[in-house]
């Protein structure tokens, strides 16, 4: 098989990279790593030293692929019928700051929180925590007022902003929850998770999500 995804089903930022892989039915041999066992992760950390996932190999165009949303660039160029990054430059590149917005604003300073959680006492670090949390109710202010009455983030077509959103909301949300002032926010989470191709990766992390370090355990969506 030409693509290899080397990943790990209840990863938030592998969410982000087999929303795109399943978008458009790109076939891929799934690698489910084990980080902290040297001989899984070898592979994965022989081409690619940093060591996160998810990480993409090509074998047929020689080309390792790290990295969440270059992955879901590399798949539009390369294997996507229906492109995930808008043709309109204009366009791409206000994908490009959203995407960016909820991966810095949203979803590592989620990361934040649940690292934390699994720290020994003398090592937590609650002022940084304090500084994640507000850092996510700060986007969730901005988000509500940046949505208006938009389907997915950019308009009507489902692309790479919705791809990054999905996970990184669906996980910090169970650490910090939307509130009553967030009515399109929630309703925007409500779509998102009932994506077929967002479904899918949360019905595959399911057999998992006990490991969650977060302070609510999450469930599938109903
Ligand atoms: N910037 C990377 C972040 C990837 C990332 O943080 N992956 C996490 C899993 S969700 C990971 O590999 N964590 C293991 C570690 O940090 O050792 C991306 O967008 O793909």
């Amino acid at each position: 098989m030409a693509l290899k995804l080397f990943y790990h089903p209840l990863s938030s930022f592998c969410h982000k990279a087999l929303i795109g892989l399943y978008e458009n039915n790109i076939p891929f041999e799934p690698v489910s790593v084990n980080l902290a066992d040297a001989q899984s992760s070898a592979e994965m950390r022989a081409l690619w030293p940093v060591a996160k996932f998810p990480v993409l190999r090509d074998e047929v165009r020689g080309q390792t692929v790290p990295e969440a949303t270059v992955i879901i660039e590399y798949l539009d160029q390369h294997y996507a019928a229906h492109k995930l990054l808008p043709a309109d430059p204009d366009r791409a590149i206000k994908a490009r700051i959203w995407d960016r917005f909820f991966d810095l604003y949203i979803h590592m300073p989620m990361q934040k929180i649940a690292g934390d959680n699994i720290r020994s006492a003398e090592l937590r670090d609650p002022h940084g925590v304090a500084e994640a949390r507000a850092t996510i109710e700060k986007s969730y202010a901005i988000l509500e007022q940046e949505l208006g009455d938009r389907t997915w983030a950019l308009g009507d077509d489902y692309g790479l902003v919705d791809c990054a959103a999905s996970p990184a909301l669906f996980y910090a949300s169970l650490a910090v929850p939307f509130s009553d002032a967030t009515p399109k926010l929630r309703a925007y989470y409500g779509r998102l998770v009932k994506r077929p191709s967002y479904l899918r990766a949360l019905k595959e992390a399911e057999p998992f999500f006990d490991w969650v370090p977060l302070d609510v355990k999450p469930t599938l969506p109903v």
